[in-house]
């Protein structure tokens, strides 16, 4: 019976000696990419906005609030750049190419451009994933379809081939299982399910040529561009309640997107050459881009991933999402230091443990004696392992 109480009591400060390099690990690594998608968590703290640049054949972007834009993507003087979406998950951005005919991706950081879709497409016009389902939609207002693959672009299907006049925004309802698109031939917003089928029509008046399409599920709303009447307008879900929201300033807006996080919508406005953003009732226009953009058609908001304590390391990543001061449960857990006050080996939170019940004599000596240079040997030891480089 003694010997098992050992045991367990070596076992138990072995189990603290793996947290504490846990601690470690996760400390050092979360400085960068904390779950490994190739986006730099400051990226992904801060959130960003992607755009299609038609007039320079290149994708961009910048900070939500215009700041550090950057060119991502060259695509060379034979592209026409339209639609544009973003997998923060993964962190890839999507766009499609008029004038290659094709669908596109690549890293957030514009590296590894890959493409997807290459036959079947003429005009491929707005792009949206459903990132859960592995899945991507898209219109093209010169076949006429709606049509949706695999985010690598295998197995192609047509969704909607019938009645469509001018294809063109597109987004989706996960929760309803629902595409929505517009129609700027036939001047109307539709929906149907995820597979074409029961196609609905929703808004029918009260547009002229409705192009960007962006819903707000959660609050029952969609929102679009209207490049003939020059208006930012949204209605309900169903159609109902159309309103005008920008109806002032705007020359050719096109792409529209949602910061839900911000409470914010962006539009791309290819005339005025500039990205804008305001309030989701229109209020507060602010330019947040106006240079470096040239015929801007669509745009993506890679919303901001949320870090609760600002400590720098994103929520889905921190083991103490609440606690500024530590990323890692460590030996006392979180909202409790692992301080060693009085530096006599054991950590505050474990002073005033009960006495050891086994009575062996191996079990609170061993704790704070023997756990701390076992640590500073175990970390030594990994530093040197990645100063090889292993
Ligand atoms: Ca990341
Ligand atoms: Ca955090
Ligand atoms: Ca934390
Ligand atoms: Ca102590």
């Amino acid at each position: 019976m003694e010997t098992r109480r050992c045991l367990w009591s070596l076992l138990r400060n072995a189990t603290l000696m793996v947290s504490l390099f846990a601690m470690y690990v996760t400390e050092a690594a979360g400085a960068h990419d904390c779950d490994g998608n190739g986006v730099f968590d400051e990226i992904e703290i801060a959130g960003k906005v992607y755009w299609s640049d038609y007039g320079s054949e290149m994708i961009k972007r910048a900070d939500l609030d215009g700041a550090n834009d950057e060119n991502l993507v060259d695509l060379g003087m034979n592209s026409g750049l339209e639609g544009i979406a973003v997998d923060t998950t993964a962190g890839k951005v999507y766009w499609t190419d008029q004038g290659t005919h094709k669908i596109q991706r690549s890293n957030f950081d514009g590296t590894v451009v890959e493409d997807l879709v290459t036959v079947g497409l003429s005009a491929p016009y707005e792009i949206a994933l459903d990132v859960a389902a592995g899945k991507m939609y898209w219109t093209d207002n010169s076949t006429k379809k709606v049509q949706r693959a695999n985010l690598d672009g295998s197995d192609v299907e047509d969704l909607v081939t019938t009645g469509l006049g001018l294809p063109e925004g597109i987004d989706l309802d996960l929760t309803a299982g629902k595409i929505y698109w517009i129609d700027n031939g036939t001047t109307k917003i539709h929906r149907s399910d995820l597979d074409g089928t029961d196609v609905e029509d929703l808004v029918t008046t009260g547009i002229s040529q409705p192009v960007g399409l962006a819903l707000d599920v959660a609050a029952g709303k969609m929102y679009w561009t209207d490049w003939g009447s020059d208006k930012i307008q949204r209605a309900n879900l169903d159609g109902s309640g159309v309103e005008d929201l920008v109806t002032t300033g705007l020359d050719h807006p096109v792409g529209i997107a949602l910061d839900l996080v911000g409470g914010k919508m962006y539009w791309a406005d290819s005339d005025n050459d500039v990205i804008q953003r305001a309030n989701l009732d229109g209020s507060n226009v602010e330019t947040i881009v106006n240079a470096g953009a040239n015929d801007p058609e669509f745009i993506a908001v890679a919303q901001p991933r949320p870090d609760a304590d600002n400590d720098g390391l994103l929520d889905a990543c921190d083991e103490c999402p609440n606690d500024p001061d530590k990323t890692a449960l460590g030996v006392c857990g979180c909202g409790v230091p692992d301080d060693d006050a009085d530096s006599n080996g054991t950590i505050d939170c474990q002073e005033q443990a009960p006495a050891d019940p086994s009575g062996c004599g191996c079990g609170s000596g061993i704790d704070g004696i023997a756990l701390f240079p076992m640590t500073l040997m175990g970390i030594g030891w990994m530093r040197r392992r990645r100063g090889k480089g292993e």
